[in-house]
């Protein structure tokens, strides 16, 4: 496999909450001309909408990606299009078809149009309860309960393959869920704790759909980004994993992150309302041991629970102070 440059990049999801930051990134690194944002609606704000070419597409239909591919000359797509665990309990077909069938159509124009390069991103939603529950290792049981883990655990399986049987280079990691100040995340069992910053701000009060206990691993969504371009960059040669790379920063209950969220916004009342999303969050590990990430590509994450805490409300306290806390969700 040879580490041909990537010069024209395809983001699919690019409207969702890691897409959009991904793909401002993308363009403050390779020019806005040469990374194409796609998805299936308008995106939500003109950062995203000027800084570069926009496509719609559906993952699920092969000939709408073959289009933007060779249209644009693309050589490297960051597949970010995917149905998150909460909605996929509610919509299993819906799921399976956007996270299998997508991922599916994604390899299959790697291949078809010799694409130089894939990152194709797993979940802790990988994992299941009979899963050792802290510090998970990287080799492990992966027999999860929900539907989007059983997309995610089929498409490691499936990259893989195409890495060994199609010599395509594939690249991804099993995200911790991911807490950020931009977009906000749609459909997934760890939004809680991006949805409490805000409703921190806004009301100093909120509702969580998960006990005061719970523990999972997070992530600020700067290291995510900065994970996501370090796996990309890395030698192909000096990787052993491919596209099941366990990555961790943090961990902490629903009632640490509502403690350090007091410390800044005093007087702030989190009551717990545990709903179906607690099963999701109790099948997950608590803990995740990333030492392969780390030994094979150097990760190393900046962020704990303190300096995102302070960062994410900076923010967010300035945008609310402007009349701007919520931008426009979008779920493409
Ligand atoms: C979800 O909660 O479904 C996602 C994830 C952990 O992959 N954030």
């Amino acid at each position: 496999m040879s580490n041909k440059q990537m010069k024209r990049i395809l983001v699919t999801g690019a409207c969702g909450q890691i897409g959009s930051e991904l793909t401002l990134a993308l363009r403050e690194r390779y020019g806005g001309a040469n990374v194409v944002a796609t998805g299936h609606r308008t995106p939500p704000g003109p950062e995203l909408r000027d800084s570069g070419p926009f496509e719609f597409i559906n993952v699920a239909r092969r000939e709408t990606l073959d289009e933007v591919i060779a249209k644009h000359d693309i050589d490297t797509i960051y597949h970010m299009a995917a149905i998150l665990s909460a909605v996929g309990e509610e919509k299993p077909h819906l799921c399976w078809d956007v996270n299998m069938n997508g991922l599916y159509n994604v390899l299959e124009a790697a291949r078809d149009h010799d694409l130089v390069r894939v990152f194709c991103p797993s979940s802790i939603a990988a994992f299941g309860p009979e899963t050792p529950r802290y510090d998970t290792p990287q080799e492990t049981v992966l027999r999860p309960r929900t539907m989007y883990g059983v997309t995610k655990v089929a498409g490691e399986l499936l990259c893989d393959y195409y890495v060994r049987r199609f010599n395509v280079d594939v690249r991804g990691v099993r995200y911790p869920g991911i807490i950020s100040a931009e977009t906000l995340p749609g459909g997934g069992t760890t939004d809680y704790a991006v949805a409490i910053y805000y409703e921190a701000v806004e009301h100093g009060r909120y509702t969580c759909f998960v006990r005061e206990d719970t523990v999972l691993p997070m992530m600020y969504m700067p290291d995510a980004l900065k994970a996501t371009l370090d796996l990309m960059d890395a030698d192909f040669g000096s990787l052993v994993h491919h596209s099941d790379f366990n990555l961790a920063a943090m961990s902490f209950s629903a009632g640490e992150l509502a403690a350090e969220i007091r410390k800044h916004v005093p007087g702030f009342v989190c009551e717990y309302q545990p709903d179906f999303r607690q099963a999701i969050a109790d099948s997950w590990p608590r803990s995740i041991d990333d030492s392969a990430a780390r030994q094979e590509w150097g990760w190393e994450p900046a962020y704990d629970l303190a300096a995102m805490t302070t960062d994410m409300l900076d923010r967010l306290q300035k945008r609310h102070a402007a009349g701007q806390l919520y931008q426009q969700p979008c779920d493409c």
